[in-house]
């Protein structure tokens, strides 16, 4: 699918209500915006708490575009998660079941948005067009996160909970004094962030910056159930997204194994952020299949029944059950795919393998700008450290 021009209708923040379809969710759950129920039928548009109709309006091209993104994230995921399971990778954090979550919102992004993942958001960055190997550099540990964030407009992985969206603010804040918001090519920025990094300061903070000075801020919340081992439950008493009202912006719970209506509800807000509406929260409802990262056993913590609950709203499977349905594609189509995500996969696994370790000492490039002297200081004491070992047998 072509970045940032995709055929959507998504109408103002304060439209009155045309043919409505339905209000926020009519398949189930009364406050989340739905376009595609985990059967795979369409809900032509919803209407949101403040008016807002929400809808998609795609060329069956671009609906199939969504389908292969969602598989080829999946893939490239799985193949990461198997390389680190035989040693190749320190770590990987899975974004199993979230697939939708993150193309739906990552293709809503303008080229001119800029973006602000934590450690999971590998289906935003291929969005963005970076090479999804970037981020196994990382967490082989050869590498220090190789893409450049203002070519790409994606920023480094943020592991530290909730700090980029302190990042993000004072990013958003910027852009608007520079006069880059209040027009259709107006800027915007998204932060995206978890469940659990609601109950940070930073996050909290950082609502209050938004709000009081009107950032073009969309605050991105993957409520994936869990924050490692600890529920939802645990962070809140209320739904995250009802939290944006007591710092004075909207909030809206979207279906987040849902690409098509992340895709509305993000581009919406992501307009009125750049038409200086100023700041919102989207609270993307999904699930985390898979473990938190590769050194976690989520059986210890989460019942089988509930995991195959969520089984059955598969971001990947309504898409597929839709396209099927409608007729925009048939077996070979979906053949096809499997075949591309395969050949990808392969191709990640033979580059990653032949990834170089680095010189140690360039642990110690790019801290600063310009460099520094302590921290030059520092990579003297290091290779001095490393010529000691030098003619032992370790
Ligand atoms: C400031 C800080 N505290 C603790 C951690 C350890 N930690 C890593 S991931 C994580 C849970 C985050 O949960 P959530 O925000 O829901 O994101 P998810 O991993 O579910 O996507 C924690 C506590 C950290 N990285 N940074
Ligand atoms: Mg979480």
């Amino acid at each position: 699918m072509a970045k940032g021009d995709p055929g959507v209708t998504t109408r103002g923040r304060r439209a009155a209500p045309r043919s409505k379809k339905a209000g926020a969710g009519k398949a189930g759950d009364p406050e989340l915006v739905q376009l595609l129920t985990p059967e795979g039928e369409r809900i032509e548009s919803v209407t949101g708490p403040d008016g807002t109709e929400y809808r998609v309006d795609f060329t069956d091209e671009e609906y199939r575009g969504l389908y292969r993104d969602l598989v080829l994230v999946r893939k490239l995921d799985a193949e990461a998660t198997a390389l680190q399971r035989q040693g190749e990778l320190g770590i990987w954090a899975s974004l199993l079941g979230q697939e939708a979550a993150q193309v739906g919102s990552g293709r809503a992004l303008r080229t001119q948005d800029m973006a602000f993942p934590t450690y999971r958001e590998h289906g935003v960055l291929y969005c963005r067009g970076i090479d999804p190997i970037m981020p196994l550099g990382l967490f082989r540990g050869v590498d220090q996160g190789g893409w450049d964030p203002n070519e790409f407009k994606f920023n480094m992985y943020t592991i530290v909970i909730g700090a980029q969206t302190l990042h993000a603010t004072g990013y958003a804040m910027g852009i608007a004094m520079d006069g880059k918001t209040g027009t259709d090519d107006g800027e915007a920025v998204i932060a995206y962030f978890g469940d659990g990094a609601t109950s940070q300061g930073d996050v909290n903070e950082s609502f209050v910056w938004a709000g009081v000075f009107n950032a073009p801020m969309v605050f991105f919340c993957q409520n994936n159930q869990y924050a490692i081992s600890e529920p939802l439950e645990r962070q809140t008493r209320i739904p995250l997204y009802q939290r944006a009202a007591g710092f004075g912006f909207p909030g809206i719970r979207v279906d987040g194994n849902d690409v098509l209506a992340t895709y509305a509800v993000t581009r919406q807000a992501l307009d009125n952020a750049r038409h200086g509406q100023g700041p919102s929260l989207i609270e993307a409802y999904t699930y985390r299949m898979g473990a938190h990262t590769t050194s976690d056993d989520p059986t210890r913590y989460r019942i089988a029944s509930e995991v195959e609950a969520w089984q059955a709203k598969d971001p990947i499977a309504r898409m597929k059950a839709f396209l099927t349905k409608q007729q925009l594609a048939d077996a070979d189509f979906f053949a096809e795919v499997d075949e591309q995500a395969r050949r990808e996969s392969v191709h990640l696994r033979e580059r990653v393998l032949a990834m170089p370790n680095p010189e140690p000492t360039t642990l110690f490039d790019h801290v600063y700008p310009n460099g520094s002297p302590l921290v030059e200081q520092q990579r003297e004491q290091f290779s001095r450290y490393l010529e000691s070992f030098e003619g032992s047998a370790h």
